[in-house]
């Protein structure tokens, strides 16, 4: 190596290096770069044939990947784009200042949207188009701290009043008026289209969002269009590894359609992001080693000149050796400290701007300031064929901001500008403010007739209509399959045995033949569809797979070959919760952002879904996704062998605090079809905003057919599954409540109760305790703002009332699980819950079923305990219950083991 390092940075014959230099020169001349490049990757190969080690360089020198000559030039109105750019400039300063100057810190940002403005303008200008008769329209994620610059447009376009600009984070007061902190769609449905502001969750997105519209394209579901992904995000937002993990999938299925826009600005919240070294560089090596198209934005005209006077490559050198930390210091420093500290390191440099004053080397622009070089680093990116592509614009964090903010380390959290800072505000944009009104930091818009508004409103008219906009429901008008359909798994099995992941795959299977919705079934597994025997599709319907299959697979000669196709449905996502559920947010949202209702499925282990990947979940939440997630092999003691890390034992807590998530924990294979129906029913025929999380285990028994009109119940969350019938006089009687396969307990409980103690049991199965809680409370509260109405009577309570005895529940889940419920009870009502709070371990079923304590054994001993406390039965019977059924009274809470 040092060797090598040698022969790269000692020139052994200058004379002989000026020639090839020359050479280089004339074909550049003669037949362009891309003939030189040529040329190069020519001699590269024959230099490695000869044996020649050449390591990969990730990266190029620190100027503009585009040089300018080679820039398109902006069919804009420079001067004009410049004045709307200012006054969206202030108007997003004053949203953010005039709502710090309220009581009640309602915070806000103005230094991230100051250093992005122009790369947000020129888009808006020139490239986003709105979906239209003609387009479909291209989806931006913006940066999520820069809203109020997204307000501050949609205010000049009318599409904002003023009175809105101050409900900025007021949404309650708002009434649907106000204006979200950061892009919402659950709170601005017909604006917002993604959720960004946590960090990384907007860039993993937007690259799956890409793919996705690759496969419908693929499959022939919406036509093939040059629309594209915009992803902004921030350089220090690329720390995240959902910002880049999977970058790597964008380059390898070519995705041309996506743009990431990173808005180099070198400062994060605390201070520089690499301040020892240079992130546009690192990001650079990044995502050209993951083939993606890295286009540099570095410097602003203003560096052109100076550029091309550097003959002996002394001002690269200085740009490429000067780290992060100090372009920030020049750029909070001014003019003479950039002579002083950067231009002044080589005589060079420091002769290129003897001529400029320190005002003028203050003007030496960054690139993402630089409307002219912005445009053709855009215009590059969607000529760009074959391959995603990065714009790596350096910018300013706090642009405009002066001393107040202006590449400062805490200008991130700056909210609140003093009369001293507004002015120079105002000042430096040229605001038609006066200095009586400046202390109200008032909004300014200059008419609807104004010039500005005039050719911001045709530039939108010419991209389609305005935006950001938000569809909210699709105009295709679908019909969910009737439950008749769904047959196969309503009937019972019989003597056959089979699991709930075992009646989901069939359920899925029978909605794949449907005719009208067949197709919009989107499988979406993260490597483990074998696991949940989902092996079939593969060959059924294939793999998707954007080039197709090239090579013949090991097992083409068996029936359930591994079929990968240009047009298959299955998207394997390999082994990546977070793709598989950014994947399965872009088709639960093609509703809205295509106008193409899908209906994912994405198949997981349920311990690698919410705890995981939670943060998405409740983003897919806010954008109103629609579909199932399907937590697989559940159950902390149903999912045997696999151990702690596996036995998922509170999914179904996490999926509850997700408003319009509804979670189901089904036992038979009848359930999971009415569950599969109605949600189906709900979101693609009634175009509802919710979506559904349904537990399926991996234990084989025998189910039994549908039970006439139980299906409300089911869906509701709670029926009666078995019922005890009338007690008789003196009888004790208990009311059992299971779900998932420990329900089955539970029902081999009552016989246990009945046989050895005389007791018997009705017994709830309840698919759903997250929704029976919802609705209870829903009930409760009611009652409390309506005391003198009829009280309405909590769904569970209902069902309960006029049955007698203490109610026990049991799950494969915590105590909070079934405990959810407790506030419910009929007046009177014991209720005691077992569940599995504890870490998980790998034994068989029944011995983890016995650790835990929610078996058969458990459940009646946990029953006669209960009948005990209400004088049913003797303290005897319980102690006969823990001898018969030899449970250890000293066995340590598993909970602490
Ligand atoms: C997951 C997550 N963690 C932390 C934050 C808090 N946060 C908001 S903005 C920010 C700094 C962002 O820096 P950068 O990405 O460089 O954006 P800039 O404002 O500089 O454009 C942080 C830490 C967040 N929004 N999301
Ligand atoms: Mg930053």
């Amino acid at each position: 190596m040092d060797q090598l390092d040698d022969i790269l940075h000692q020139d052994l014959d200058p004379t002989e290096t000026q020639e090839w230099i020359e050479s280089l020169n004339a074909v550049i001349s003669h037949d362009g770069t891309e003939r030189a490049h040529y040329l190069l990757e020519r001699m590269v190969d024959s230099t490695r044939r000869a044996g020649g080690y050449l390591p990969f360089d990730p990266t190029t020198e620190y100027i503009n990947t585009i040089s300018p000559n080679n820039e398109a030039k902006s069919p804009g109105d420079a001067a004009l784009e410049w004045r709307i750019r200012t006054l969206i400039r202030w108007n997003a300063m004053a949203m953010v200042v005039r709502a710090n100057r309220k009581p009640g810190e309602l915070g806000g940002h103005i230094a991230s949207f100051a250093s992005s403005a122009t790369l947000y303008d020129v888009g808006f200008n020139h490239f986003w188009r709105a979906p239209s008769a003609e387009h479909p329209g291209d989806l931006v994620f913006h940066q999520g701290h820069s809203s109020p610059g997204v307000y501050a447009r949609s205010f000049l376009e009318g599409r904002l009043s003023e009175e809105q600009l101050d409900l900025f984070r007021m949404e309650v007061v708002g009434k649907g008026r106000g204006l979200s902190s950061y892009p919402h769609p659950w709170l601005m449905p017909d604006y917002w289209q993604v959720p960004t502001v946590s960090m990384g969750l907007g860039p993993i997105q937007a690259i799956y969002q890409a793919q996705f519209w690759k496969y419908l394209e693929h499959r022939g579901l919406i036509p093939k269009s040059d629309r594209k992904v915009w992803c902004f995000l921030g350089d220090g937002e690329t720390d995240e590894p959902e910002s880049l993990g999977a970058i790597s999938l964008a380059g390898r299925e070519g995705l041309d359609n996506l743009i990431f826009v990173i808005n180099c600005n070198l400062q994060r919240l605390d201070g520089p992001v690499r301040g020892n070294g240079k992130i546009i560089q690192e990001l650079e090596g990044v995502f050209r080693g993951a083939g993606w198209n890295a286009i540099k934005l570095i410097w602003g005209s203003y560096w052109d000149p100076l550029l091309a006077r550097d003959s002996k490559g002394v001002l690269r050198k200085l740009m490429m050796e000067t780290v992060d930390g100090e372009y920030q210091a020049c750029k909070a420093f001014g003019g003479a400290y950039t002579r002083e500290h950067f231009f002044n390191k080589y005589p060079e440099t420091a002769a290129l701007v003897a001529n400029l004053s320190d005002d003028d080397i203050w003007r030496l622009n960054r690139g993402g300031h630089d409307p002219h070089k912005v445009y053709a680093a855009y215009h590059a990116a969607v000529n760009t064929k074959g391959m995603p592509t990065v714009i790596l614009a350096k910018t300013v964090k706090g642009y405009g901001m002066g001393a107040a903010g202006e590449s400062q380390n805490p200008t991130h959290q700056q909210k609140k500008l003093d009369a001293e800072a507004v002015r120079h505000f105002r000042d430096r944009f040229n605001i038609p403010v006066t200095d009586d009104k400046l202390a109200d930091v008032p909004y300014f818009h200059p008419g609807k007739d104004s010039p500005e508004v005039q050719y911001m409103l045709e530039r939108r008219r010419q991209l389609g209509g305005a935006l950001p906009q938000r569809r909210r429901h699709a105009e295709v008008k679908l019909k969910a399959p009737e439950l008749p359909a769904f047959e196969q798994i309503t009937k019972g099995t019989g003597d056959r045995e089979i699991s709930t992941t075992m009646a989901l795959v069939r359920g899925m299977n029978l909605m794949l033949r449907d005719k009208q919705i067949g197709e919009r079934i989107v499988p979406i597994v993260a490597d483990e569809a074998r696991t949940f025997g989902m092996e079939g599709m593969f060959r059924q319907i294939g793999i998707y797979a954007p080039f197709g299959q090239k090579y013949r697979p090991q097992d083409a000669d068996q029936l359930l070959y591994y079929r990968e196709d240009q047009k298959g449905q299955v998207l394997q996502q390999g082994i990546s919760e977070a793709g598989g559920m950014a994947s399965w947010m872009a088709a639960a949202t093609s509703y809205s952002i295509s106008n193409q209702p899908m209906l994912p499925f994405f198949i997981y282990y349920s311990m690698f879904g919410f705890q995981r990947i939670g943060d998405l979940a409740w983003a897919a939440g806010d954008m109103r996704a629609r579909g199932f997630l399907i937590g697989g092999t559940s159950g902390r003691t149903t999912l045997n062998g696999e151990g702690l890390q596996h036995e998922d034992g509170h999914s179904h807590l996490l999926s509850g605090s997700i408003p319009n998530v509804k979670s189901y924990d089904p036992t038979f294979s009848y359930e999971v079809a009415v569950i599969l129906q109605d949600g189906t029913r709900r979101m693609l025929e009634e175009q509802e905003d919710v979506y559904y999380y349904i537990t399926v285990m991996n234990e084989n028994y025998s189910h039994p057919d549908l039970p006439q009109g139980v299906e409300e119940g089911i869906i509701k969350g709670m029926y009666l599954f078995k019922d005890a019938g009338k007690p008789k006089k003196g009888e004790p009687r208990v009311q059992l409540l299971g779900s998932g396969t420990i329900l089955r307990e539970v029902i081999a409980a009552a016989e246990l109760l009945e046989k050895d103690f005389g007791v018997t049991a009705d017994i709830w199965s309840v698919p759903s305790f997250s929704e029976v809680r919802r609705e209870g409370f829903d009930a409760e509260r009611w009652n409390r703002l309506h005391p003198e109405a009829e009280q309405r009577v909590p769904y569970v309570t209902g069902l309960l009332q006029g049955h007698q005895g203490p109610a026990i529940a049991a799950t494969d889940y915590v105590r909070e699980y079934a405990d959810q419920i407790r506030a419910f009870m009929p007046d009177g009502m014991r209720y005691t819950v077992l569940g599995t709070d504890g870490y998980g371990r790998s034994d068989t079923r029944d011995h983890l079923r016995g650790f835990f304590e929610v078996d058969r054994y458990w459940i009646a001993h946990a029953a006669l305990a209960a009948l005990a406390k209400d004088g049913k039965v003797n303290a005897k019977d319980v102690a006969r219950a823990i001898k018969t059924y030899k449970l250890d009274p000293e066995k340590p809470n598993p909970l602490t083991v």
